[in-house]
């Protein structure tokens, strides 16, 4: 009976550790809450998407076609931040994706279905070969990204990714948390190469290195991240 106490306990810390992303924080404007971030499926429950070919790797969506309340407006070569309730928990990388709205549609409007997603940001493990990898998004409360200043004017969505690893090493044990915010970018001087894009659902395979990963044992000495290589200005 000793086990039990132990075991109860990890239960209610696994629960804690998943985690949403309710707010953009643009030049210091802090939003409400699904606000600017399309209400997520999760939004009660915290938990995550352990099918990468599942619909709701798109943008987690609770109803989907119901857009947030409000669009945000950023300069291209600004930052936005996303909070995290309560924080990211879990160790694994953090991505960022944008999609461009096709034109006649609004950041709104769009649902992110097709080949339209690039990404603009990833980060990986420290430490590797040694068997305490540091990650740097490991306990955030907030995480940002910087849109490319390079990148054409016009409504995006932006779907930000981070992949927990923690149980990983069998298929389907990686936990993707994921949400996305509807933006207008202004400023940008419109030379990005976008380079190929990729479609969520579709980007991943629950196979993929990055996705079916060891974590523990032996110590990892690489890390590949699924999905594209970032785009660059
Ligand atoms: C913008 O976000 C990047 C992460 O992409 C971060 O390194 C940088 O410190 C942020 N800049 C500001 C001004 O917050
Ligand atoms: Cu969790």
């Amino acid at each position: 009976m000793k086990f039990t106490t132990p075991l109860a306990l990890l239960a209610v810390v696994g629960v804690q550790a998943h985690y949403t992303f309710p707010r953009t924080k643009v030049n210091g404007v802090l939003s409400g809450e699904y606000e600017t971030v399309r209400l997520t499926a999760n939004h009660w429950s915290h938990g995550p998407v352990t099918d990468v070919t599942s619909q709701e790797m798109t943008c987690f969506e609770k109803n989907p076609g119901t857009p947030a309340p409000k669009t945000i407006t950023v300069q291209a070569g600004n930052n936005v931040t996303f909070t995290v309730d309560s924080n990211i928990g879990h160790p694994g990388p953090l991505h960022f994706y944008m999609a461009k709205v096709p034109a006649g549609q609004t950041a709104a409007t769009f649902n992110g279905k097709g080949p339209v997603w690039f990404k603009i940001y990833q980060d990986g493990p420290g430490g590797l070969g040694t068997s305490s990898l540091t990650w740097p998004s490991y306990g955030k409360t907030e995480v940002s990204v910087q849109i490319p200043h390079c990148i054409q004017d016009g409504d995006y969505l932006l779907r930000v990714e981070h992949i927990a690893l923690h149980s990983a090493s069998s298929i389907g044990g990686a936990q993707l948390y994921i949400a996305c915010a509807q933006l207008t970018v202004t400023g940008g001087t419109g030379t990005l190469n976008t380079g190929q894009l990729v479609s969520f659902p579709g980007a991943y395979k629950a196979t993929d290195p990055g996705i079916l990963f060891q974590l523990y044992w032996p110590p990892p000495t690489s890390y590949i991240n699924p999905g594209p290589a970032p785009v660059k200005c």
